[in-house]
Order: structure tokens, then sequence, then C-alpha cells
């Protein structure tokens, strides 16, 4: 019997963790392994945490060993393998970006200590709570014994809605697409990027207009569309898209693909390194590698460099305030 796996996520009461974690039991995030769940919630949503706990162990899954619910970020992160911070500070009206990233880097702080210092040698972390780029450059930073690149965050879910609407498009299903690329910020100066993106192996070539126009448009605002549409954001696909990111991860991305990843940058396409930005990325053996050698045009460059301004732009403002 493979030993259990441990995992740990965090805001586990709320609309993502309630998703997401019964996919984590069911094996479709790490295949067939055992996975011990440890649940962190603030103290006022533990009861919540709790009920989910008891709908987990309902659910009878022959993969999940144990759920422990924690307000300890020590105790959460105590020999976890995988963390998936989930749990974040919305924007409340009238809040400031620097209010909200100081409100974050409260969070991100501690837990990124508490990874350093009690999570496994082996951990792997998937930053979802936003602003998730810069997030996860926080949690690294207070864990200088764990290597940076270990640090990710999530524009998976940008990726696949950005594969939807090529799929939506040209009439396929979105398992012929392969190659797609989001790059820079999850934010709205994300630049999603078809111009390499392969229908059954061949390339397909889309429209600038349209991409400037349309597509790129509507991937960056699909969140906005959500709520509107729903009356409350994403939370199944955002799930979905951390199952994705780990999995692949873990298992590898499909031979002649790459998906998305916002991974700390060690310079390539001039992104200045440190920056989590979003890259192309094939993983194999565990490790993300970026893709390398990829032209951009000069929209996608123009639209890269605004989107790394940005990031540079909260990265300055965590440290004005002394946080990084
Ligand atoms: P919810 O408000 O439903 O749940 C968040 C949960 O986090 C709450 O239960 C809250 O008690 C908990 N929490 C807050 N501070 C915590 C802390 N210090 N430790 C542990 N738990 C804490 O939000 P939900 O819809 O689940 O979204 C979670 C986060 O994902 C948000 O920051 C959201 O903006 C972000 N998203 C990121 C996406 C991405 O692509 N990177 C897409 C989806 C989503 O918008």
């Amino acid at each position: 019997m493979t030993a259990a796996t441990t995992v740990t996520v965090t805001g586990a009461a709320g609309q993502i963790g309630y998703a997401l974690l019964f996919r984590i039991a069911s094996g479709a995030m790490l295949g067939d392994r055992p996975v011990r769940l440890r649940l962190l919630e603030i103290p006022q949503a533990v009861g919540a945490a709790e009920g989910t706990a008891m709908e987990l162990a309902d659910a009878a899954f022959p993969l999940l060993e144990s759920v422990d619910v924690f307000d300890d970020p020590s105790a959460a992160f105590d020999g976890t393998e995988f963390a998936l911070l989930v749990g974040a500070r919305p924007r409340t009206a009238g809040m400031e970006r620097g209010d909200l990233l100081a409100a974050n880097a409260g969070i991100f702080g501690p837990q990124g200590r508490a990874i350093n210092d009690r999570a496994s040698d082996a951990v792997r972390v998937l930053v979802v709570g936003n602003p998730a780029n810069t997030n996860a450059l926080i949690a690294a930073a207070h864990a200088p014994d764990v290597p940076a690149e270990r640090f990710t965050a999530m524009t998976r879910l940008d990726h696949n809605r950005a594969l939807a609407q090529l799929g939506a498009k040209l009439g396929v299903g979105v398992g012929r697409l392969s190659r797609m690329t989001v790059w820079g910020n999850h934010s709205s100066t994300q630049v999603p990027d078809p111009a390499h993106v392969l229908l059954d192996g061949e390339p397909v070539g889309f429209d600038p207009a349209w991409v400037a126009g349309e597509f790129a448009p509507t991937v960056a605002t699909r969140g906005a569309a959500i709520i509107d549409a729903r009356g409350a954001s994403s939370a199944a696909s955002a799930a979905s898209a951390a199952i994705d990111h780990l999995h692949d991860w873990v298992l590898g991305t499909r031979d002649g693909d790459w998906v998305s990843v916002a991974l700390p940058s060690r310079g390539e396409y001039d992104v200045p390194e440190g920056l989590v930005s979003s890259f192309p990325a094939t993983s194999a053996g565990g490790e993300w590698r970026v893709v390398d050698g990829l032209e951009l045009s000069p929209a996608v460059r123009t639209a890269l460099d605004a989107s790394v301004a940005e990031l540079a732009a909260e990265r300055d403002a965590v440290r004005a305030l002394g946080l990084l």
C-alpha cells in the first residue's frame, strides 16, 4: 500500500474549497494514492469546515485516509506535501489596493513561514487566493528554506477559459487543442496568446483583430461574466483548474503540449527575476520548465510588458509597506 500523501487546503469552508476537496479526495489530483487532508480556516469558519469534513467522510472515498480541521497555520502545514492556498482577504467596498495587499501579506507571510518551518521538504505550493501572483511572491519570501520555484500561482483557470473560447470558435472539443499560453498577471492585464495553438497537432493561426478585439477581452473578463450570470464568482471551474495545475505538476504535462503556470521568473522573456508571472510551461519529474524560444508578436510583447509592470508595482507596494 502506498504511503498517504498529506495535502493542506486553506479557505476550506469557502466555495472553491467546497468544490476542490471532493475532487482531491476522489483521486483526480494525485491519481491513485491515499490522501490525508488538512483543512485550514479562520476561527469563525472552523465550524463550517467541520461540516465539509463530515461530508467528506460521508462520501466514503476509498483514497481518503483522514480529514483534520485547523485554525493554526503551523499545525495545518505540518508535514504537508501539497499546499493549496485558497483562502484570502477579498477586496471590500472602499478598500485601497495598498490595504488589500497589506491584508493579504498578513495572511500569506505567516503561511509562508509556517510552510517553511513545518511542511515536508518536498512541499509544492499553489496559490489561488487573490492577488494570487503577489501572494505567492510574499509566501515564498517568508520561506527561505524552500526553493522559490516550489511556490506557484494559478493562471490555469485563465488558460482553460481561453481553450474553451478557442474550442467554441473552431467548433471542436478542447481536447484537440494544445499549446495555449497566458502570460503575466492573473488580473485584467493578463495576456491570453493563442499564437502557438495547435489543432490536432497542426498550427491554426487566428485573426489578430479577433484575438485583440474579442478573444482576449472575453477571457480576461470571464470572471465578471460568471458573477453576472451566477450571482457568485467562479468556484467549480476554479477548483478544476487547481486540480489540473497540481495534476500536471506531479504527473506531467501531455506530450507535445504545455500549460500556463505562474512561476517565479528566472528572467525568461525579459520578465524581471523573482516576479511571479504566468508562462507557458511543461512539467516532468515534478518540475516545471518554462518553454523557451517562443516568438512574441509586438502586440503580445507590449501587453506582457504592461502586465509585468503591474506585477512590479504590486511587489514594490508590498515592499514599501515593509512586508517583503
Ligand atoms: P470564499 O469567500 O467563498 O472563501 C474564502 C475562504 O477563505 C473563507 O471560508 C474564509 O474564511 C477563508 N479564509 C480567509 N482568510 C483565511 C486565512 N487567513 N486562513 C485560512 N482561510 C482563510 O472565496 P472563494 O470563492 O472560495 O475564492 C477564494 C479565493 O480564490 C479568492 O481570493 C478569489 O479571489 C480567488 N480566486 C482565484 C482565481 C484564480 O484563477 N487564481 C479564480 C477564482 C477565484 O476568484
